[in-house]
């Protein structure tokens, strides 16, 4: 931001600096100016007139351009031409290039239409695109619709409209809003996932994982909302109630269908560290994921006697060297055994108990902050390591889904079980002692250290005095090798809840026989199974999915038996399409292959792939799981789909300012030792506020502080920004050119419309300096104002100056430098007496990426016919690179006096000159006789005096 308000700063100066007369002092000299092309004289209305309408008029003065009357010419032109189609192997496609697919998170098409946040990645995917075509490289950059989902469905619920229908509309405006961007999509490629041309795909993917034992039905805990009437995934929950409406959730068994991601958890983490992905992101996904190493230990249940009971408790545990510390057990309140664990004096406490811990979710459990609770069962364990018996407890912050569902509690060294044993009296028994001094004894100690207390005769087992991790070692060869259990590789990763109780998404290509209820799956030339339409979209309200009540369709024969079916009436959950879809863009209308192998092995994997960080675990997990599947069976050559990852940052409101006023209305400064609890706050305009060093102050009163903050855009804050809104005030390119020089791709950004009118002015000072400023009646000449003169050194070092930075900052993707490059070029073109033409197309080739519109018209204006999509990117040559001109130390007697500016060519004679005349060091030298000159070009200039001259 620091740049884009220099940049303000500097626009009017120069402009002013700018000689107004320019076009007609090159005619006067006869200079050529490019001819005369077909190009339209393009009517400028910034000076035609005096609007009526203030608005009009405020918003005629910031057009610095005339880009309304660009855009869209480049954009008819685009289509026309196809210009971004790339040709498909064996159709034209020169496939000894190299390649570049760059790919953006395909949007859910929302009825909101575009956010500002979107075209921020797609910018940058944008530019990236543009700038590979110019390299030379083959390009596939597509763009398509991830949409099935939740808000289409409850749309059609509230208004009676088909999710069809919806979706459609949603689409059509997201297409013509991408478009009105300019972005580069081969928009030949589109898909939508609601399509069956492409959802067929989906379900043949499914039928895969069925044949291999991926998919599966079970009997599990899942969020039941009953006032949507459907089962929501985890991340659609929030603190108990549904994302979507605020509707309570319960925990409720149903039988789902579900995907074995686990079966590939060791791959998925272990590949990890081959991809370009940020380190947070891959260190998110190894969380998720969450592979640890332990045991399973089994304790023999007993009653308070200590009588057998019959039962063995495994328990899961990554510190098998504590297992003298453990003075409780606690098992989940889903644990299978608990049942039969408890005891006839503690049951009515355990149901009550277990009936509370149904209604909190997983999140609520496991919160460290939440007091933890539990009931005691009744029944006791025998500790295999010493024999000594220790009390079974149910605990809900032991989750049923993880491990075995049972713990070993060793309160001296688990933060959990200490708080536990502390509120419910339990035994505390001090097991590891820390390598060096003591630790705080109301607290556990849960590092490694040196074990104590940890011998038992009975059982033979010691490992006093030894490394925790040698202890632990020690007790895994111990249990294993007396039955008391085994070493144990845990993951947190749960398999994939994949169906959801929804009309809006992939039918499940299964069936189910009626007299056997035995499920059958559709053999794959009967694909797609299409959606079948349905008015009522409303959920029954009994968990059964709203595609129960197309009864015609759900009545079917099973063609290989002949029986009468019943079809599947779940769907599959949204994250299904978006599983694959990097795959179809390489060959979307092939009817018999998912992908046609040939045309995989060229464009896989992706090169660049760029979204939001929300999609940070479970599309990227999902997708990879996938991806991996299709690879074991050969569909695809790569293991991984994503080669680099790019999460682009947060586009925040623009800043907000508040300030506080007392009871009487007088302003409060925010800094102000009195209570601010008593006053009010009241918003205050930007244009009332002022910066006073880091602080936000009233401009009438600098004395008051105020609160400046940004937030996330959103309908009820009102700070939404309308990218159609800025499109038409200030023009597609400014809006791409603003969202890259926000900051750096990756970080959270606040809008600024004082940025936007930066970088849009900055467009027009490009556009009058190659092509002239508005005639008297706003319009512009044709052509340019660029000369055929051969460019000078110093314009030919700037411009390739230029070109290394945009080259380098591109491919770093650190377009807001790259953009400050170009700003500097135009600041220094400025104040060329010519603008010679060769320079100047090398410049737009450059600005080509980021403000596309402008710089086909102005190529155009510079004689070309054809787009410019295609042209070599400009090379940056060294020989303008290196500096001319050093600063060079002088010496005299040894010593260093001074510096002076010098041509690197410069002969010694030359520099001694310099160096005499040179104002200080000039006195060191005058009259003096020297004896020794020694100069080594470029580093130093040293020189002897005559001792004798210079004594006198
Ligand atoms: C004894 C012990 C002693 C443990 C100690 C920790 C420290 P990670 O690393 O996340 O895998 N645990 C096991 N199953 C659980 C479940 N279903 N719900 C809640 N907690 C469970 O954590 C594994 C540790 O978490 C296990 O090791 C167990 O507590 C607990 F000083 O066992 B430990």
């Amino acid at each position: 931001m620091a740049l884009a308000l220099q940049w303000q700063l500097q626009l009017p100066l120069q402009l002013q600096a700018r000689p107004p007369t320019l076009a007609a002092s090159h005619r006067r000299q006869g200079r050529l100016l490019t001819p005369v092309r077909h190009a339209p004289p393009l009517r400028a209305r910034c000076c035609a007139g005096a609007a009526d309408d203030a608005g009009k008029t405020q918003a005629a003065a910031r057009r610095a351009y005339p880009y309304d009357e660009i855009e869209p010419r480049w954009q008819r032109y685009w289509e026309e031409h196809r210009t971004f189609r790339t040709p498909d192997i064996g159709e034209g496609l020169d496939t000894s290039r190299p390649k570049c697919y760059i790919l953006d998170m395909f949007p859910y098409p929302s009825g909101a239409g575009l956010h500002v946040g979107h075209p921020l990645g797609y910018t940058a995917t944008d530019i990236l695109s543009r700038f590979k075509r110019m390299k030379g490289f083959n390009v596939l950059h597509p763009m398509g619709w991830d949409a099935f989902g939740l808000p289409a469905e409850q749309y059609a619920i509230e208004t009676g409209t088909h999710p069809k229908i919806t979706t459609e509309r949603n689409i059509a405006r997201f297409r013509t809003q991408l478009k009105s961007l300019g972005f580069s999509y081969d928009w030949d490629r589109e898909i939508s996932t609601t399509e069956p041309d492409y959802y067929k795909w989906t379900q043949w993917i499914f039928l895969q994982l069925l044949k291999r034992g991926l998919a599966y039905q079970a009997e599990v805990p899942v969020n039941w909302c009953p006032a949507l009437g459907t089962v929501l995934a985890n991340e659609e929950v929030v603190d108990g109630v549904s994302e979507r409406g605020g509707y309570p959730v319960i925990r409720k068994p149903m039988r789902q269908w579900m995907l074995k991601i686990t079966s590939y958890a060791d791959r998925l983490l272990e590949d990890l560290n081959e991809l370009d992905w940020p380190e947070s992101i891959k260190e998110m996904q190894r969380n998720w994921i969450g592979r640890s190493k332990g045991a399973e230990l089994v304790f023999s249940a007993v009653d308070k006697e200590g009588h057998d009971l019959g039962a063995t408790l495994l328990v899961y545990t990554t510190r098998p060297d504590t297992i003298f510390g453990a003075t409780y057990l606690v098992v989940a309140p889903e644990h299978v055994l608990l049942s039969f664990l408890t005891s006839e004096e503690q049951r009515s406490h355990v149901d009550e108990y277990r009936d509370l811990a149904a209604r909190k979710s997983e999140l609520e459990r496991t919160d460290l902050q939440k007091e933890k609770t539990g009931v005691f069962s009744g029944s006791y364990a025998k500790n295999p390591a010493n024999g000594e018996m220790i009390p079974i407890w149910v605990a809900d912050y032991v989750l049923g889904s993880y491990g075995t569902g049972a713990i070993m509690a060793v309160p001296a060294h688990d933060s959990r079980d200490h708080e536990f044993a502390v509120k419910y009296e339990l035994p505390i028994i001090k097991v590891v002692s820390p390598p060096n001094g003591s630790c705080d004894p109301a607290e556990a100690y849960a590092d490694d250290g040196i074990m104590i207390n940890s011998s038992s005769t009975s059982s033979g087992l010691d490992i006093n005095e030894m490394l925790s991790q040698d202890a632990a070692k020690k007790v895994i060869a111990w249990v294993e090798s007396n039955g008391f259990g085994k070493k144990k590789v845990n993951y947190k990763l749960r398999d994939w809840l994949f169906a959801r109780q929804r009309y809006w998404g992939e039918p499940f290509p299964v069936s189910y026989l009626d007299d056997t209820n035995e499920m059958v799956p559709l053999s794959e030339d009967e694909l797609p199974l299409t959606l079948p339409e349905l008015d009522d979209f409303t959920p029954t309200g009994t968990g059964e999915p709203p595609l129960t009540k197309a009864t015609n369709w759900v009545r079917t024969i099973d063609p290989l038996s002949g029986k009468p079916a019943r079809r599947e009436t779940s769907t599959m959950p949204q994250w299904a399409g978006s599983c694959w879809y990097y795959l179809r863009f390489m060959d979307p209308e092939n009817s018999s292959i998912l992908v046609d192998k040939a045309k995989e092995r060229y464009w896989g994997p992706v090169d660049i792939y760029v979204g939001g960080a929300e999609h940070s675990v479970l599309h990227l997990l999902y997708a990879r799981f996938w991806h991996k599947v299709l690879y074991d069976m050969g569909v695809v050559s790569t293991k991984e789909p994503f080669k680099c990852l790019i999460n682009q940052g947060l586009i925040l409101g623009e800043v907000e300012y508040t300030a506080y006023r007392d009871s009487e209305g007088r302003w409060v400064s925010a800094d102000s030792d009195s209570s601010l609890i008593d006053c009010y706050q009241e918003k205050v305009p930007a244009d009332k506020v002022t910066k006073v060093g880091d602080h936000y102050v009233l401009k009438d009163d600098p004395n008051v502080r105020l609160n400046a903050r940004a937030y996330k855009m959103s309908k009820s804050r009102g700070n939404v920004i309308n990218p159609d809104d800025v499109v038409s005030e200030y023009g597609a390119d400014s809006l791409r050119l603003y969202e890259m020089f926000m900051g750096p791709l990756r970080d959270s950004k606040t809008w600024s419309t004082g940025g936007i009118e930066g970088v849009h002015r900055f467009l027009g000072r490009t556009w009058r300096l190659i092509v002239g400023p508005p005639l008297p009646d706003g319009s512009y000449n044709d052509g340019t104002m660029t000369t055929e003169d051969k460019p000078t050194l110093d314009q030919l070092q700037i411009l390739h100056k230029c070109i290394a930075r945009v080259t380098e900052e591109i491919n770093e993707t650190r377009f807001n430098t790259a953009i400050s490059a170009m700003m500097e070029f135009v600041n220094a073109a400025y104040k060329w007496e010519t603008q010679p033409q060769s320079v100047t197309e090398s410049f737009v080739l450059l600005l080509s990426p980021f403000a596309p519109h402008l710089a086909e018209e102005l190529w155009f204006r510079l004689g070309h016919r054809q787009s410019l999509a295609y042209e070599q990117f400009p090379e940056a040559k060294s020989e303008y690179l290196e500096e001319s001109r050093v600063v060079l130390p002088v010496q005299i007697n040894g010593k260093t006096r001074g510096t002076i500016l010098v041509d690197k060519a410069c002969s010694e004679d030359d520099v001694f000159q310099i160096a005499a005349s040179d104002e200080k060091l000039s006195k060191y030298l005058a009259g003096k006789g020297i004896r020794k000159r020694i100069y080594v070009p470029g580093r130093i200039l040293n020189v002897i005096l005559d001792q004798q001259k210079a004594r006198t």
